[in-house]
């Protein structure tokens, strides 16, 4: 399904008007496509910067990366021109008449892919990084691209290939039985790599939260300050904020960077008894978030009495991570802590802007250590967590088999189903279905 032996454009950079923007040309005509566009006679000199102007009689200036020292192995022509969508749109277009295709999303990636230039997890990482929102993220996403997991899932693979070797040539000598790995050894091999992968895995719920943020639901009852502190984490006015109870009658979502850490925030509708069917549906969906949510904000109005509904959240959500705050501080409070007890909710105030610091450091601390969450997690992406543990557990059969003396081929198959899955990761092993699903992610001209 993906032809690589034609030429694709797209533009590279951001849509919109920008000081400059680039336009990508991958395969064999790609440095004849730019001598069309440019209307020179001579071919360009590879690695050299040229400027030059175009049909539509802009300046850009070309670069010519000759195959294979290029991003997608390929010969790869990017023209920067003024960043206007009109002079790169013209270029794209006049770059298609020359005979170029218009590039599917992820397509260049994807050859480098193809060509060998990256592994699939680098690739997974392109995106990551061009989706991080938290330098945190960035830097985990950027460490895979170096190659970092690659290595490290590669020497797994390597001394799982050593053992399968030598159980191989047993197979092959079986009038000797386990002539060149003694079980007992092999088992110790395979032992260490289980540990190896444990490791791997040990973080990769922590990886989890950087690569996608943590989900923070916020919940309380109606009119408490919901949606305030929704905007005010976000620094904008994604939510609507009125002083009707009631107000916000679905989830809202929005990713965000929250003092270095990466939340999904979710604001919900204020929790309450109502005969009003669409706000039903809004608090039923509040209650489903609080079920899947990393951390839950539970959010009360110190300026009113603790109501029901107040205590309902309270019980519903006391064996979840969970930062309990007293909202509406700036005005005279109606509580005192005693009905509380022993429960301390951190005062509030979104209209003045104070407590948001020690919310911030308490999210973060509920969430995790906070220290720990700003290390860079190695596995960060669930793909390749679940064939880690398929790995981890092909390995624990092949071990227990061993254990008991079996002819040789039963490890050997559980072995093999290791092997595929750490293949899998890296992109060794791969579906036309597989690489659709992680091209689709990225943006046209990645
Ligand atoms: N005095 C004071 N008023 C606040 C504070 N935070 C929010 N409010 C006001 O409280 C009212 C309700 O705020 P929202 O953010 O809409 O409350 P909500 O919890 O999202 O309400 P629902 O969506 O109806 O559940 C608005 O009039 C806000 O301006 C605060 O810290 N102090
Ligand atoms: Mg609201």
């Amino acid at each position: 399904m993906f032809s690589t032996s034609d030429t694709i454009v797209a533009i590279a950079t951001a849509a919109g008007r920008a000081g400059i923007g680039v336009v990508r040309i991958s395969g064999p005509d790609a440095e004849r496509i730019a001598r069309d566009l440019t209307g020179r006679a001579e071919p360009f000199t590879p690695r050299h910067a040229t400027l030059t102007t175009v049909a539509s009689s802009d300046q850009v200036v070309v670069t010519w990366f000759q195959a294979p020292a290029s991003y997608t192995g390929e010969d790869v022509i990017e023209l920067s021109a003024h960043g206007s969508p009109v002079v790169l749109g013209a270029i794209v277009r006049a770059a298609a008449e020359a005979g170029a295709r218009l590039a599917q999303p992820g397509e260049f990636t994807l050859r480098a892919f193809l060509n060998n230039k990256i592994d699939l997890i680098q690739a997974e990482a392109v995106a990551d990084l061009v989706d991080a929102v938290t330098p945190l993220q960035a830097r985990a996403a950027f460490d895979q691209l170096e190659g970092t997991l690659t290595e490290t899932i590669g020497g797994i693979e390597r001394d799982l290939f050593d053992v399968m070797a030598k159980l191989e040539a047993s197979l092959d000598f079986p009038d000797e039985g386990y002539h060149f790995v003694a079980p007992r050894e092999a088992h110790a091999s395979l032992a260490s790599l289980i540990d190896r992968i444990d490791a791997l895995l040990a973080q990769a719920a922590r990886g989890r939260l950087v690569r996608e943020g943590a989900q923070v639901a916020i919940v309380g009852a109606p009119n408490v300050g919901k949606s305030s502190l929704f905007n005010a984490l976000l620094n904008t006015d994604r939510a609507i904020v009125t002083a009707v109870p009631g107000t916000t009658r679905d989830l809202l979502t929005e990713r965000a960077d929250v003092g270095g850490l990466s939340l999904a925030l979710i604001d919900t509708a204020g929790v309450r008894e109502t005969a009003d069917v669409v706000e039903r549906e809004g608090v039923s969906r509040a209650r489903d978030t609080l079920r899947v949510a990393d951390l839950a904000i539970v959010m009360l109005d110190r300026s009113r009495p603790v109501s029901d509904e107040d205590r309902q959240l309270l019980a519903a959500t006391a064996s979840q991570p969970r930062v309990v705050v007293w909202n509406k501080c700036d005005l005279a409070p109606a509580q005192t802590l005693e009905p509380l007890e022993p429960l301390e909710p951190l005062e509030l105030s979104v209209t003045n802007r104070s407590g948001m610091d020690r919310l911030i450091d308490a999210i973060a601390s509920t969430l995790n250590a906070r220290e720990s969450f700003r290390d860079q997690p190695e596995v960060t992406n669930v793909r390749h967590t679940l064939l880690l543990e398929r790995a981890r557990a092909a390995l624990v059969r092949a071990a227990t088999a061993l254990e008991g003396e079996v002819p040789e081929e039963f490890p050997l198959i559980d072995l093999q189903e290791a092997g595929h899955a750490l293949q899998e990761i890296t992109g060794r092993r791969t579906t036309d279905d597989l690489l659709r699903h992680i091209f689709e992610r990225f943006c046209i001209g990645k």
